[in-house]
């Protein structure tokens, strides 16, 4: 659609503002990368390096792979008792819970898109056992990775975090419940009926014999990406080797793709969605990854949300077909 146009998330229900005929390209404009930093392969002043001290004196074994520990200021912890508030309109729950952070490689300098593929394929691993692990005590596992100073990560070695909680949170509530109404109405996963539908390709950006990667029709930041399993799966534990390898190749593609954008590392949030615990009575929902980036038109340019969008709903300018239009572009050479 050439005129301004609402499109619908099936995933959440929301709406968004879609202005195409707004002038601004992410890709036009002056590309105002900041001089790339390079990093050493090991940082004496880095928490997150092996054999190095965190801010709390804890001591990093000398790791060679993956590290997961228990986030020293952890938003969420598991010795809470359950307690309840309700006065009026005055309502409050108590949460229980726990965070950790998942060093990916004990290499300071590398990031997923730089990582060899057998060493993605470990974090992969990491993530598929976290969540098995911690889906037994918790009704919510949120493995994410925020990359870049933009996006609030307080530290360039290659890492990512995952909470748990009791709780089922606000966005995968909306995705549950759409994807159980689907479920329901058709008999079929949402988001696979979703991809038969993407068989024209405009909104792909890469594909797998077991994956597929796109700027979702409903996308709302820029450069946003969708990564869903082309076979039914509820979550990450029930991936299979093949699709673990596949996986390993399809992010370091994409992640690759985002930071020839602008030449520069790409900042995101990038997070999984599986099914909520127990999983055996969420077999409507698909396992499926989101990635939000912030910028727009430089690597300096970000978007952010205000006004209309705080206010009333989230807009964008540039259409989700021209946006993989240019991440297809920008594939390894
Ligand atoms: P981010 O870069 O996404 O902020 O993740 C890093 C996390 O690491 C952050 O949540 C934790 C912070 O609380 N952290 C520790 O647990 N120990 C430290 O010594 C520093 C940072
Ligand atoms: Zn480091």
């Amino acid at each position: 659609m050439e005129v301004p146009h609402r499109r619908f998330n099936a995933l959440t229900r929301e709406w968004v503002l879609v202005s195409p005929n707004r002038t601004e390209r992410p890709w036009q404009g002056s590309i105002e990368a900041p001089p790339a930093s390079g990093r050493p392969e090991y940082d004496p002043g880095c928490y997150l390096c092996p054999g190095n001290g965190r801010a709390n004196g804890t001591i990093n074994p000398n790791y060679t792979s993956t590290f997961v520990f228990t986030n020293d200021f952890a938003a969420l912890r598991p010795d809470v008792d359950k307690t309840k508030y309700n006065e009026g309109l005055l309502r409050a729950e108590s949460a229980a819970g726990t965070c950790r952070v998942i060093c990916y490689s004990p290499r300071h300098d590398l990031d997923m898109a730089s990582m060899d593929q057998v060493d993605i394929r470990s974090v992969i691993d990491l993530w598929a056992s976290q969540t098995k692990e911690l889906a037994e005590n918790y009704r919510w596992v949120q493995v994410f990775e925020n990359r870049g100073a933009a996006m609030g990560a307080s530290n360039p070695h290659p890492h990512g975090q995952i909470w748990a909680g009791t709780a089922l949170p606000n966005e995968p509530q909306k995705e549950d419940t759409q994807q159980r109404s689907h479920f329901e109405r058709t008999g079929s996963a949402l988001l696979l009926d979703y991809l038969d539908q993407e068989k024209r390709g405009e909104r792909t950006v890469a594909l797998t014999d077991s994956w597929a990667a796109l700027v979702p029709y409903w996308a709302v930041w820029p450069f946003e990406l969708i990564i869903i399993p082309r076979r039914h799966v509820t979550s990450m534990p029930e991936l299979m080797t093949n699709e673990r390898n596949d996986l390993a190749g399809l992010l370091a593609d994409v992640l690759g793709r985002y930071d020839r954008v602008f030449d520069h590392p790409f900042p995101y949030s990038f997070g999984w969605h599986g099914a909520p615990s127990p999983t055996s009575e969420h077999n409507h929902w698909q396992l499926h990854a989101h990635v939000f980036p912030p910028l727009l038109r430089s690597a300096t340019v970000r978007k952010h949300m205000v006004g209309y969008e705080l206010l009333a709903e989230e807009q964008r300018d540039v259409t989700a077909e021209s946006a993989a239009a240019r991440l297809r572009s920008l594939g390894a050479t």
